[in-house]
């Protein structure tokens, strides 16, 4: 099914990786090559998320990868963002699984949990044991979080939570839904109406998950509907560290960072099938297309493009490690590289003719995956939004 998957390193920046940096990339390339690339386009044709997969992944500890203790791989932000680029190769759903659980569920619980709960969770979320959701957005609020109606009300040594949430990655296969409610009743004046984050788990009486139909993107993914009916979790459960919107936004950070990665994924595996398309695909005099100027001014584009994206992830990751990362840095990052993937499945579905549209190449498929990836954690326009704010000091929201 299409062509022999090229990295793309134009810009010879793998000599600037470590070894281990290299090492982590050949893993998860490998891996993708011999699990997922074989099976990818049946289970996207039949909606089907390859859940066989997931012992494979935790044993090669891509879940919190970079995490540190607690059965993580503690791998450096760089080491991460590579595994997300190749996971991406593969399918934007697939490693939209791998965010959620590490990204929305695995950070959340180590950067705001009990000590308690992170001995509890990580080591097996970390394997894949467990499966973890992330639920923020509702019908009625999907950019605006803030606006959320979900509700946690105190009573006693319990909390109630009630209310509706959609669009939920691995929704109905999670064994805990990391749910971010508005708290009432508290005896803190401070505390009434904070978001909070609260540790669900799905077998508990009022909660169940409906998965959405009809998808023509991400159909290798589960996405489904919450709905919590007089859910009730123990003091306990409550994500101590959490207090406010800015907490789920922190976890947001996390998963933008590695779509900006994953981004690059897609984009590389389509300008490799073009480039290689190209040069072979005979028209006119009986030479190559890619002899033709507008079919090499294409290609150029597409590897100027992602030459850019790679560089300025990579920047990103180094940033990141060194702890000095700012939400908006990402925030740039995501946004360019998901619409220079964009962009680039378009242009490779063009040079690939009638051939682009079927299954036997990647193309449509990452295609249609990208419009996703470009409305998830946060929209094209949002992340502009929150660009222009911090650059002009004015929210134009
Ligand atoms: P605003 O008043 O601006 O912010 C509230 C507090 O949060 C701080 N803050 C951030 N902190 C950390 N990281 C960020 N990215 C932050 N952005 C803002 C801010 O400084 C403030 O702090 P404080 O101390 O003053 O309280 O909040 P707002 O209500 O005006 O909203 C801002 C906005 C629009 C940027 C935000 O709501 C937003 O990002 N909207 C987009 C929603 C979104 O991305 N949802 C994603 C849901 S999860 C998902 O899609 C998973 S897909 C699966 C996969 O990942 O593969
Ligand atoms: P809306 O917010 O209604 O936006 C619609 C359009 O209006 C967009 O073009 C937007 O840019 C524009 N717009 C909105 N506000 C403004 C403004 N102020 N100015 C200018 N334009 C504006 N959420 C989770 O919590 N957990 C998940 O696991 C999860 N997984 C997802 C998986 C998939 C496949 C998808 C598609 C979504 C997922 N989401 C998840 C939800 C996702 O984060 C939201 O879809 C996204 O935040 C956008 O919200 P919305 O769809 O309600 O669009």
């Amino acid at each position: 099914m299409g062509f022999k998957f090229q990295g793309v390193d134009f810009l010879h920046l793998d000599a600037g990786l470590s070894e281990d940096e290299l090492l982590v990339r050949k893993t998860a390339r490998d891996f993708v090559e011999d699990n997922l690339v074989p099976i990818i386009e049946e289970c996207f044709r039949e909606g089907r998320f390859p859940r066989e997969l997931v012992p494979v992944m935790g044993e090669l500890g891509f879940f919190g990868a970079n995490l540190k203790g607690y059965g993580c791989a503690g791998m450096s932000n760089v080491e991460y963002g590579l595994v997300m680029q190749e996971l991406e190769r593969g399918d934007s759903g697939f490693r939209s699984f791998v965010s959620v659980q590490s990204a929305l569920v695995m950070y959340p619980i180590y950067t705001f949990g009990s000590e308690e709960q992170k001995n509890t969770w990580l080591p097996a979320l970390a394997k894949g044991e467990k499966l973890g959701c992330f639920g923020l957005t509702e019908p009625g609020f999907g950019s605006n979080p803030g606006g959320m109606t979900t509700t946690a009300r105190k009573s006693g040594d319990e909390y109630v939570l009630n209310g509706e949430k959609m669009w939920i990655t691995s929704g109905s296969i999670a064994d805990v839904a990391i749910i971010w409610a508005k708290v009432q009743g508290s005896t803190g004046q401070d505390e009434e109406n904070r978001v909070r984050g609260f540790l669900v788990e799905t077998d508990r009486p009022g909660f169940s998950a409906h998965d959405v139909h009809g998808k023509w993107s991400l159909r290798a993914s589960v996405t489904s509907g919450l709905s919590l009916q007089d859910v009730r979790v123990p003091t306990a459960n409550l994500l101590p560290g959490t207090g406010g919107l800015k907490s789920p936004l922190m976890c947001l950070n996390q998963a933008r960072y590695g779509i900006s990665w994953g981004a690059i994924g897609t984009a590389m595996d389509c300008y490799s099938n073009a480039l290689q398309y190209a040069k072979a695909r005979k028209q006119f005099h009986d030479q190559p297309i890619a002899s033709h100027q507008l079919v090499q001014e294409k290609l150029v584009w597409m590897v100027s493009e992602i030459s850019k994206a790679q560089l300025l992830s990579l920047h990103v990751g180094r940033l990141k490690d060194a702890g000095t990362v700012g939400h908006e840095h990402i925030s740039l990052a995501k946004r360019n590289n998901v619409w220079m993937a964009l962009e680039t499945a378009r242009m490779a579905r063009d040079i690939l003719g009638a051939n682009g549209i079927t299954e036997d190449y990647p193309i449509m498929r990452h295609s249609m995956n990208l419009e996703s990836v470009k409305t998830y954690e946060g929209t094209h326009d949002i992340h502009a939004l929150i660009l222009g704010q911090h650059i002009t000091g004015i929210g134009a929201f």
